[in-house]
């Protein structure tokens, strides 16, 4: 199966009203390949996820940048997955590196997320990848497969999840998309390994985004600080 270009922007904990207003409008004025040619989709903070969905094309997407682990309750600031879903928001990023790092997220709940937000009917942005620590000693793909084997545990239809693999190291090698595609042949399946999109992550921006966009096996990015920016198009445009 033909795996179509994905580009997601993750705004992080970033912007304002009117910063947001002012990149959904660079977004809905920019001319790009087509719908059949690259998959965006926009990560805004949960407060302005509506607000980009009433304002952007329909031809992007947005994404929460997270969501609970489990049916929503008694979890005090959390945001649960049937929220979204109520919402109409189609996507989630889920075990950012960030969440992982800061917030102590383990493997095995952030495996436990994604099989969580999947029941409920979301697609999700699944991000993995290694510290420096971890890639200096050697460990870069026990690391990521672990990962990665701890959502392969919970999960058994991997249609609508893509992977983000994010470190800050490997910009531009393209070997571990090869390692984990190879991964997923091997231990979840020949057809989910050829199907699933396998992104990068980690200082995308207008630059270099063409060279990335060229490696193999790497299926679109998934791009942080750029995203706020005008150059999010230059990136949407390596698609082509
Ligand atoms: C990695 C990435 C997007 P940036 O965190 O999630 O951010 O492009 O700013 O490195």
């Amino acid at each position: 199966m033909a795996r179509k270009f994905f580009v997601g922007g993750n705004w992080k904990c970033n912007g304002t009203t009117e910063e947001v207003k002012k990149i959904v409008s660079t977004l809905n004025e920019a001319e790009v390949p087509s719908h059949d040619v690259v998959e965006v989709v926009v990560s805004p903070p949960f407060v302005f996820l509506t607000l980009v969905k009433s304002l952007l094309r329909s031809d992007f997407h947005v994404a929460a940048q997270n969501c609970w682990v489990c049916k929503g309750g008694a979890f005090t600031g959390e945001v649960s997955a049937e929220m979204l879903v109520n919402l109409g928001i189609p996507w989630v990023i889920i075990g950012h590196s960030e969440r992982r790092a800061l917030l102590n997220e383990s493997n095995e709940f952030v495996g436990d997320k994604v099989a969580y937000a999947l029941s409920q009917g979301l697609k999700v942005i699944a991000c993995i990848g290694e510290t420096l620590e971890q890639r200096e000693s050697g460990s870069t793909m026990s690391v990521v497969a672990a990962q990665t084997k701890a959502i392969a545990d919970k999960i058994t239809n991997w249609d609508n999840v893509v992977l983000a693999y994010e470190p800050v190291w490997a910009i531009g090698t393209g070997k571990v998309h090869c390692e984990l595609r190879k991964w997923l042949s091997e231990n979840v399946g020949a057809d989910v390994a050829a199907s699933t999109r396998i992104i990068y992550g980690g200082s995308v921006n207008g630059a270099n985004c063409q060279e990335l966009a060229g490696q193999p096996d790497v299926d679109g990015f998934l791009v942080g600080g750029a995203s706020l920016k005008p150059e999010f198009v230059d990136i949407i445009k390596s698609a082509t």
